[in-house]
């Protein structure tokens, strides 16, 4: 089966994805699978390519409802950090960091994952014990986390307005040096590459649309466009819809699907070259090496699937951002969308068996996946290859909800899940 044209021309370029959609031949779906992933944004890729090269199991496929990375993979605003609070919630994402390190390598593509840092504003004494305590707990971990005065910050990001005469006064930051920005489209398609490269089948426009269950075993996937294709094991991965899903397999799952925004300016010269986010005042800000302002704040607070967000956010996003970077006034946005993210109670993520046989979920990342995509990806694979949860992955198990054994990061969450 065909499935590039003119490899050789357009290996490792930047513009690959594109030409690489033009000349996709999205595969046929054979009748059976060792493993069905649902879901083609980053998680799912990630979880495929891993699989395939780590576990040997190559007789997989991709169900992907669009295309593959349009959805929260495409939308987000690309933070990496790993300065969590819990133990378990800071040893994912320094797994998951320490992938990125060395992602652009393992893949043989620019995933242009670029330490630029990330500073936690503190404008309360509150503020300042808390990020106190999550560097001390970070560090008790072996992650990176150090605090700053307001003085020392002001050196470091000149823009950013740590005088006293604004409406909440910086009086320092925590900083993960190690922490900044990838490409967020890129790890989608350098996943996406390694996946096929390794035979995996990464099938589009193929909605799933219900489970096939007998005995109360998974045996394959009712869908849209292929009819029934079956699978030993399935593994469901679709952030925001993943309670849809669940709903497919008979269950519930303790996740609620909400709008996140995010808006970029006009491309301006270099001002900003770190990443900085206020709790405090709710927003934050990064530079693209487009030259776009990336802005963001929390989760619009009305559920739905609309990949929008609403009115008033946009709003208090900018005056948050106008207060911590006086010149955002002057700037022009050019675009606003949004995504649609799964939260949970404890806005930390599920990586667990279900009460399915052979059906398993990863979800409720809720505000903060894309950072976790590569440890999610891994951990998620060899728990499908092993059929029992990673020992990383195991305190993330949906049954945590029935024990109340809760790893609660909404602290660490850094924007409101
Ligand atoms: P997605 O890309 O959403 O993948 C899920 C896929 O499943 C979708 O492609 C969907 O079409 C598919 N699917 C769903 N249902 C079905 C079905 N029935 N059949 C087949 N396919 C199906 N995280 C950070 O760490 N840092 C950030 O700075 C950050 N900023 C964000 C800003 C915004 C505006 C948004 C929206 C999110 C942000 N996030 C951030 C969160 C992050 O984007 C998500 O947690 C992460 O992308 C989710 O994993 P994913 O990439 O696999 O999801
Ligand atoms: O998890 O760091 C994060 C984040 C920033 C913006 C959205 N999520």
């Amino acid at each position: 089966m065909q499935r590039y044209s003119g490899f050789g021309l357009l290996k490792h370029s930047l513009s690959y994805h594109e030409n690489w959609q033009r000349v996709w031949r999205n595969p046929t779906p054979k009748k059976k699978y060792d493993i069905i992933i649902v879901g083609g944004g980053g998680h799912g890729l990630a979880t495929a390519y891993y699989l395939a090269k780590e576990h040997g199991i190559t007789n997989i496929a991709v169900l992907e409802k669009g295309h593959l990375g349009g959805g929260n993979a495409c939308r987000n605003t690309t933070i990496v950090r790993s300065n969590y609070l819990w133990d378990e919630s800071a040893e994912l994402f320094e797994h998951s960091l320490k992938l990125w390190e060395g992602l652009s390598q393992e893949l043989n593509y620019n995933v242009m994952f670029s330490q630029r840092g990330c500073y936690h504003l503190c404008h309360t004494l509150q503020d300042m014990r808390s990020n106190e305590r999550l560097a001390n707990a970070n560090r008790l971990n072996g992650i990176d986390n150090e605090m700053i005065d307001a003085a020392q910050l002001q050196r470091e990001i000149p823009l950013l307005d740590c005088g006293p005469n604004t409406r909440y006064p910086v009086l320092g930051a925590s900083v993960q040096r190690r922490a900044g920005n990838a490409r967020h489209d890129a790890v989608a398609w350098g996943y996406a590459r390694g996946a096929d490269a390794l035979g995996v089948d990464l099938i589009q426009n193929c909605e799933v649309i219900g489970m096939v269950i007998n005995d109360g075993k998974i045996t394959g996937v009712k869908t849209k466009t292929h009819g029934i294709i079956s699978a030993d094991r399935v593994g469901c991965v679709g952030a925001g819809h993943s309670g849809v899903l669940a709903k497919m397999a008979g269950f519930e799952l303790p996740v609620v699907s909400h709008p996140l925004q995010a808006l970029v300016s006009e491309p301006i010269k270099p001002v900003l070259d770190t990443v900085v986010m206020s709790n405090h005042v709710h927003g934050y800000m990064s530079q693209s090496d487009k030259g776009d302002l990336v802005i963001g704040a929390g989760i619009d607070s009305y559920v739905g699937y609309g990949q929008r967000g609403s009115y008033p956010i946009i709003e208090h996003t900018i005056q948050a951002i106008v207060e911590m970077f006086p010149m955002v006034s002057r700037v022009r946005m050019n675009r606003q969308w949004g995504g649609i993210v799964d939260t949970t109670p404890d806005a930390s993520p599920i990586l667990s068996d279900t009460p399915v046989k052979n059906l398993f979920f990863n979800c409720g990342w809720g505000t903060g996946g894309f950072k976790g995509t590569p440890g999610s990806g891994h951990l998620f694979a060899a728990t499908l290859a092993e059929g029992k949860a990673h020992p990383i992955a195991a305190p993330f198990s949906m049954f945590r909800f029935h024990s109340g054994k809760l790893i609660d990061e909404h602290g660490a969450a850094a924007v409101a899940h």
